[in-house]
């Protein structure tokens, strides 16, 4: 029987009786409102067909379904509804079978949840993760998963919008199978010995009491990861409905929750920072520029940053070279290397074989010679220019004249860097943030002579490794660096003007950053900042305001945590305010002869705003950010920027 269409992205087709329904909507087969017609079109047919004996549902190339399509959000909504059509399938009187061909997010598990069976191809990945948008599942997810998993799996899997594997999808009960063998055949056979009726749960769960502890734990957990954020609690709440409430009772309450979360500042937020993180990679000019392959990785300095990028770049599966300086250093990185693998086997995020595979890719040595094999070189070494340029002088005639160099320089200027080579032109910026091996932001540092297959190629190479990368022009401090000096100047300013640096952070905190300004200060030591501005003091200009509150706190010895003392004063990792720290506060203010002011929250809050979204302007305006979304992305996942306000460029647009 020849192909039937039911809209532009819904085909289908006639086999043994079982309608196979296709639907073709790339990128990620998101639920449009074409696909959404298109399916209740092909319905209609199968149910007035009499040939048709049942459907299987599934997706055209790598996904079944990527969920809703987020581009409609924020837009008039067009019928039919997502709910309606997943009630259609649930209440069809002939068998649904979902053939879960790949990726099967939000709406589109919430699709597959409705069928009366549900296959999945061993590669398919299977989640809620709706929260990480500022939302709840819509379509039924917060009330079918657990008819199916229990409360605890339930809650674990949506409030924190963990995606899981096509094999933890069928011990938890998610999926009927997993097969190795003709996915499509498979569910065409499944649909044929499914009777639909027998599979319906429409009244509430029963709890055993055994369950309750994990039930509890499982919410308690994911709210505390939620920091405050409204969706995780909302989805936990909707999860635990099902024990007292019939399902229709649970969906009108789900609907309700999804479309006010959605309408919320907090959703509007997360799908920017949605389309920014997809935007990010992108970079004009390069559209038709290939990567050059990389195989081998030479990663020089093995200290706590080289160690934790060769992690991440035996985690990307590429052969690492480490060089030290001597045999003994070398033993050592590489025993911190294996320390940061044993860390991931013990906290679950890697097994034995794992570890085993990384440690067989991974050579650690004091003969710089073995970076010859090296396709890309990155240096992690010290940051001082004559150290690294005389680095680079010698790496540029050892390396292949086609190998790239890279520099994770945070302050100096890498166009100087790769000025002291035969090769500017594969020179890059690679900025990791520390722990290199967990932090997702690389600035990826286009530098004046950077040839565009060499970016790309970093490009390239910080998706391989899970790292979100943002590429920044040269400018000391690059985009991340030269927003937060913005920040801790004007923090500073508002210290001596009257506000106590508790305040301040208690008002950063409270608007959602993990930590404060000062407590961050603290945390990374002053000693760093405090060289830099002794470095810069004599071409400062003096009528710049200057405050020297955080001097005297270093000539004090007062370096932060590590010391015990700083902004504040630690007692058994707690913080607390010091009478020494606030004293020199006020002799600071005396001494300019400023009189004190209060400041409330927001102003707070608002001051240190403006100052991240001027310094933000001015990359802009300097062409050394691409996109003001660029920035949001770099003070999220760099500065504990809280993502459920967008960042800075976001959030003051929306004041
Ligand atoms: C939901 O379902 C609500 C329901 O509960 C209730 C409704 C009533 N829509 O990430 P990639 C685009 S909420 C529109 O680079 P990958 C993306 O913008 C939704 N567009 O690919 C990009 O476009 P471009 C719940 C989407 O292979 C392109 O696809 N679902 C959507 O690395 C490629 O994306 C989610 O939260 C979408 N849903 O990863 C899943 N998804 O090329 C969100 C992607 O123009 N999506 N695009 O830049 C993902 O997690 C990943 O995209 C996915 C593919 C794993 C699917």
């Amino acid at each position: 029987m020849s192909a039937l269409r039911f809209s532009d992205t819904i085909s289908a087709a006639l086999a043994d009786g079982i309608l196979v329904v296709t639907i073709d909507n790339a990128p990620v087969n998101a639920l449009s409102a074409d696909v959404r017609a298109g399916l209740m079109a092909a319905l209609d047919h199968a149910e007035k067909d009499d040939t048709v004996a049942g459907v299987v549902l599934t997706g055209a190339g790598n996904s079944f379904i990527g969920g809703a399509d987020i581009k409609e959000f924020g837009k008039p909504p067009v019928e039919p509804h997502l709910p309606d059509v997943i009630s259609r399938i649930e209440d069809f009187g002939k068998p649904v079978a979902a053939a879960i061909n790949g990726v099967a997010l939000g709406g589109g598990l919430e699709v597959a949840l409705a069928c009366h069976r549900r296959l999945a191809a061993p590669a398919a990945k299977l989640g809620l993760p709706e929260v990480k948008l500022g939302i709840v599942p819509g379509a039924g997810g917060t009330q079918r998963l657990p008819r199916l998993t229990g409360i605890a799996a339930a809650i674990d899997m949506i409030a924190n919008g963990r995606i899981v594997s096509a094999a933890e999808a069928l011990k938890l009960g998610i999926v009927d199978g997993v097969t190795k063998g003709e996915l499509i055949a498979e569910a065409i056979a499944d649909a044929k010995m499914t009777n639909a009726a027998s599979l319906r749960r429409t009244g509430s769960l029963t709890v055993p009491p055994e369950a309750t502890d994990a039930i509890d734990k499982a919410a308690s957990d994911a709210l505390r990861k939620a920091r405050g954020q409204r969706a995780p609690a909302e989805a936990v709440r909707l999860v635990r409905l099902t024990e007292t409430v019939s399902l229709s009772e649970g969906l009108a309450e789900e609907r309700r929750t999804f479309i006010a979360l959605r309408d919320s500042e907090e959703a509007a937020a997360l799908r920017h920072v949605f389309f920014a993180e997809r935007a990010a990679g992108k970079v004009e000019g390069l559209e038709t520029v290939a990567p050059r392959k990389i195989e081998t990785i030479g990663i020089i300095g093995t200290g706590l940053m080289g160690s934790g990028i060769a992690v991440s770049a035996l985690n990307g599966g590429y052969q690492v070279i480490g060089v030290e300086q001597s045999t003994e250093v070398a033993e050592k990185g590489r025993e911190r290397i294996t320390g940061l693998l044993d860390k991931a086997v013990q906290s679950g995020r890697l097994d034995a074989a794992g570890r085993e595979d990384r440690l067989g890719r991974l050579t650690v040595t004091a003969d710089m010679q073995q970076l010859v094999q090296a396709d890309l070189v990155i240096e992690a070494v010290f940051d001082d220019l004559t150290v690294k340029t005389e680095l680079f002088q010698r790496l540029d005639t050892i390396v292949r004249a086609d190998a790239i160099l890279a520099t994770n320089t945070s302050y100096l200027d890498p166009d100087v860097i790769a000025a002291a080579t035969q090769r500017p032109e594969r020179v890059v910026g690679l900025h990791f943030f520390s722990p290199a091996n967990i932090m997702r932001l690389l600035e990826v540092v286009n530098c004046k002579q950077t040839a565009p297959d060499v970016l790309a190629t970093a490009i390239a190479l910080a998706k391989r490794l899970g790292k979100l990368p943002v590429v920044s022009g040269v400018t000391e401090g690059f985009i991340g660096n030269r927003i937060f000096s913005a920040y801790r100047r004007e923090a500073e300013y508002m210290v001596e003007d009257g506000a106590s640096p508790q305040e301040i952070d208690a008002a950063l905190e409270a608007y959602g950053f993990p930590m404060g300004p000062f407590a961050v200060f603290d945390m990374a030591g002053l000693e760093i900042a405090w060289a830099r501005r002794k470095r810069q003091a004599a071409t400062r200009d003096p009528s710049e305001r200057y405050v020297v509150i955080a001097d005297r706190l270093c000539e004090a010895g007062r370096f932060g945590q590590k010391t015990g003392r700083g902004w504040y004063a630690y007692r058994d990792g707690k913080r607390t305010v010091d009478p020494e720290v606030t004293a020199m506060i006020e002799a600071a203010r005396t001494e300019k002869a400023i009189v004190p002011k209060s400041f409330t929250p927001e102003e707070i809050v608002s001051r240190l705003l403006k100052a991240m979204v001027d310094e933000g302007e001015a990359l802009l305006l300097e062409g050394v950010a691409a996109r003001a979304s660029d920035i949001d992305l770099v003070m999220i996942n760099g500065y504990g920027f809280p993502a459920s306000k967008g960042g800075p460029m976001f959030a003051a647009g929306r004041r």
